[in-house]
């Protein structure tokens, strides 16, 4: 209850941040859009990591004004990007949505106006949802089906990780996969994990899906997933998260 109230707070009073990290061709390297992932700074300058807070934002169901906040935020970042970079730059901005919020009756409206506000082509747009969120029921799907029809794109975040049912991928209208990390970590040496991130590109290229694979941390896993069949890929090898001002050099490094 007590970090609960500190981050109504701390929602109110602007502690909150959105640091992007890139997504990237794994071919060059190149920045082919970004994943928006929220920080709290306290005013003392501690920082209190998501892995703390987003459960208790979700418990509390401050995870719906949090999510809002960022959706605009990182919608106004990309278009920020389209501006700079021109129409025919690699823009395309990826946004973690909890469970809760796919629950809220107004979401696909707030989404709508999100882009508008912003004005960011829709397109542009994926909504990273994880599989027990997407399996919470028949509105959830409507949702996502309506979310679809905007335009957006959805990806299922932490693939493979949940009690998944590949049936999902059937009923649940995403256009791409994120490969766990956890399956990246040991790929190169645990023959399980390869096993499992090679069925994952081959259900991706089956069902025409893109395919992310998180957490590359080294040229070795990055070569291997490239052998698999993987095209894009997001990890400390590329790029932290970074502060919007520091993305600037990774657009101008692809331009
Ligand atoms: O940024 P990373 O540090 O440590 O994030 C930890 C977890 O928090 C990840 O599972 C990530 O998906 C989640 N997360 C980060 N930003 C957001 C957000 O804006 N909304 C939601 N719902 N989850 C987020
Ligand atoms: O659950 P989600 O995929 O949204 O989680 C994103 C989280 O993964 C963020 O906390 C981000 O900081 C973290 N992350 C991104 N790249 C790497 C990486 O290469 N290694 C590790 N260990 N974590 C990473
Ligand atoms: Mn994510
Ligand atoms: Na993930």
């Amino acid at each position: 209850a007590e970090m609960g109230a500190r981050l109504r707070d701390a929602i109110d009073d602007g502690e909150l941040r959105v640091v992007y990290q890139p997504i990237v061709r794994i071919d060059d390297g190149r920045i082919m859009g970004a994943e928006a992932l929220v920080r709290w700074v306290r005013p003392d300058g501690t920082m209190v990591p998501p892995g703390e807070f987003i459960p208790v934002a979700e418990r509390t169901g401050l995870v719906v004004p949090l999510g809002s906040w960022v959706l605009r935020e990182a919608c106004r970042e990309a278009a920020g990007w389209v501006d700079t970079y021109g129409p025919d730059a690699p823009v395309s901005m990826n946004v973690n949505v909890a469970g809760r919020q796919l629950q809220e009756p107004g979401f696909v409206d707030e989404v709508a106006d999100a882009l508008a506000c912003a004005g960011l082509f829709a397109g542009r747009l994926t909504l990273e949802i994880t599989e027990t969120a997407a399996l919470e029921g028949p509105e959830v799907m409507r949702t996502l089906h309506e979310l679809r029809a905007l335009g957006v794109r959805l990806a299922l975040d932490d693939f493979g990780t949940a009690a998944s049912s590949l049936g999902l991928l059937l009923t649940c209208p995403v256009t791409s996969l994120k490969l766990d990390r956890s399956f990246v970590e040991g790929i190169t040496t645990v023959t399980r994990q390869k096993a499992v991130a090679t069925a994952v590109v081959q259900i991706a290229q089956a069902l025409d899906l893109d395919v992310v694979a998180e957490g590359v941390e080294s040229p070795e896993q990055a070569d291997l997933l490239r052998g698999l069949g993987y095209r894009r890929a997001q990890g400390f090898l590329y790029h932290r998260p970074q502060a919007p001002e520091q993305l600037a050099a990774v657009f101008r490094q692809a331009a």
